[in-house]
């Protein structure tokens, strides 16, 4: 079972590969010389140039979302260099290393199913589905660390009203690309692909459900999800499906990758919730990414902090059967 908790990574695990192998014998001298806390130094100051997207161009004509959280946002440089993305590779430092030559040119996102008028979108097409906000999220991965991002997209259900749900459309699925050819790490990454995820349709529309475009300013960089992924502020970092390429309203709740791979330890809802402890590790504390090595970890807040936008669509539910 590949997810590893935060507090068991290695070293190896929060650094870039090229910085890492390339950078080994000064990181050694550091690590050497004052220890851990230098280390992590060591890869806030060494992660950009040779990881950072090359691949990003900029993005204008957004707005500013009011609502976004103050709290500071994470350096671009740890967003782009410490992934999940097991396309591309299981470790953190992977996708930033192998995602490079990923070709999204020519990208079509087909939106069908239970609705009136599917559609296959051009990514052009797609990206004009309504105006684009820039929206600074929390986000927190189901490992233990979270991070702020300044993503920007607009809320899925911009899309939905083009392509008209029918009533029978009660859950959304969503599917990222997946080739062989492309992501050559894809049969090793020890879970089934294409990477598939999943929502009631009600969270599906819910306005904090962005479908999301660039983050920083920039189109999305190729380990972060190009040319276009969904993110959910108040659900655990692997609900938020990257490269999307299928949208599917359908009758019966879709089967999601990580709750294949492992039922009791990923449910289907994957709400953040620190009151209910993943079997292998507590959930009620995080790592915020960017800090000081020495900053004592933050508490997790119920649903990410999006208690207000969000605990009405679980009314009546036990968060705790529907983890
Ligand atoms: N297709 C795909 N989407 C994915 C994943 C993945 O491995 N494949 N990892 C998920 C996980 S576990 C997290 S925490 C977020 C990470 O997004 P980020 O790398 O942009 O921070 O992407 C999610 N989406
Ligand atoms: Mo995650």
């Amino acid at each position: 079972m590949p997810i590893k908790p935060e507090q068991e990574l290695t070293y190896a695990d929060v650094t870039p590969k090229g910085v890492y192998q390339g950078r080994r014998k000064f990181l050694a001298a550091m690590l050497g010389a004052t220890g851990a806390a230098a280390a992590w130094k060591g890869i806030e100051a060494l992660a950009p140039a040779d990881v950072e997207a090359a691949n990003t161009k900029p993005i204008s004509g957004f707005s500013k979302w009011p609502y976004s959280t103050t709290e500071p946002e994470t350096p671009e440089k740890i967003v782009t260099s410490y992934n999940n993305f097991y396309e591309f590779g299981t470790d953190k430092s992977d996708p930033a290393a192998n995602a490079q030559n990923f070709n999204t040119s020519n990208w079509s996102v087909t939106v069908a199913g239970e609705v009136a008028k599917p559609r296959t979108f051009t990514l052009d097409d797609l990206m004009k589905a309504a105006p684009l906000e820039e929206r600074i999220y929390r986000h927190r991965c189901v490992e233990g660390w979270s991070i702020v991002v300044p993503w920007i997209g607009f809320p899925l259900s911009s899309v939905a009203k083009l392509v008209q749900p029918k009533p029978t459309a009660k859950w959304v699925a969503f599917q990222s690309y997946y080739d062989q050819k492309q992501m050559p790490r894809g049969p090793f990454a020890g879970i089934q692909l294409p990477y598939l995820e999943g929502l009631r349709l009600d969270e599906a529309m819910n306005p904090l459900a962005l479908l999301t475009f660039g983050m920083y300013g920039e189109t999305l960089p190729n380990q972060d999800g190009a040319p276009v992924r969904i993110v959910l502020p108040w659900k655990y970092g692997f609900k938020s499906a990257k490269s999307l390429v299928k949208i599917t309203f359908v009758k019966d709740q879709p089967p999601t990758t990580w709750n294949l791979e492992s039922a009791h330890e990923y449910g289907f809802y994957s709400n953040v919730n620190p009151n209910v402890d993943h079997p292998r590790w507590s959930q009620k504390t995080e790592r915020r990414l960017g800090g000081s090595f020495f900053a004592p970890r933050i508490p997790t807040q119920m649903f990410n902090g999006y208690s207000d936008q969000v605990a009405s669509m679980y009314n009546g539910m036990d968060l705790r059967v529907n983890f």
